[in-house]
């Protein structure tokens, strides 16, 4: 796609599990909508799972070890989760994965996610993998910079992305999803 950028078309192509997983989360770490420093509720809903979990308020971006809004540590990351990430590391290239989180977003017809860079983790040395589960959307890849028209990704339930190296700190935007509601795993190596 991109150096550093792999798609993987199906590679999820039998989600069942992962969609039992994604609810088995969501029953201990509920779904939530989170506000950005600046006091904006995100559009998409977001939950966690791993030793960590991505989390936003006023008081920045960051990652915590227990959820806020139960008090208790996130559930651990499924293992039909894990197994996906490290084939998916394997199969595009970049080795070895062991992701201590994997932050599930929810996006209803009307979510999307603006255009940002994840720079909140501690290791950059491990890629990122997104998994696309339920309905479709466009992703927008601008690369090392904001400017520009970006590479449009139409990304299918199933489809698997494997970002790493130069292509970690890349700018990125998700549009609204296309006739339902789409969630997505992103796995990473925060700590
Ligand atoms: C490329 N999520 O949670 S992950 C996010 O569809 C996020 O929910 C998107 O962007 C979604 O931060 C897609 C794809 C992704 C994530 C991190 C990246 C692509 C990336 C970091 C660098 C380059
Ligand atoms: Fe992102």
């Amino acid at each position: 796609m991109a150096p550093q950028v792999v798609l993987l078309h199906g590679f999820a192509a039998a989600t069942g599990d992962l969609d039992a997983a994604v609810e088995l989360v969501s029953a201990a770490a509920p779904f939530r909508q989170l506000k950005t420093p600046g006091g904006r509720l995100m559009s998409a809903a977001m939950t966690s799972c791993g030793a960590c979990g991505w989390y936003s308020d006023a008081r920045g971006y960051r990652y915590e070890r227990l959820d806020p809004l139960t008090g208790q540590p996130w559930p651990a990351i499924p293992e039909p989760f894990l197994r996906l990430a490290r084939a998916s590391s394997e199969v595009a290239g970049f080795g070895t994965y062991e992701p201590d989180t994997c932050l599930i977003n929810r996006y209803v017809p009307t979510a999307q996610m603006g255009i940002h860079h994840d720079a909140d983790e501690r290791d950059f040395s491990q890629p990122i993998v997104s998994v696309t589960l339920g309905a479709p959307a466009t992703f927008l890849w601008y690369g090392p910079s904001k400017r520009g028209s970006p590479l449009r990704i139409r990304l299918l339930p199933g489809d698997v992305l494997v970002w790493g190296g130069a292509a970690r700190k890349g700018y990125h935007a998700v549009q609204k999803p296309e006739g339902g509601t789409r969630y997505n795993l992103t796995f990473r190596k925060a700590l």
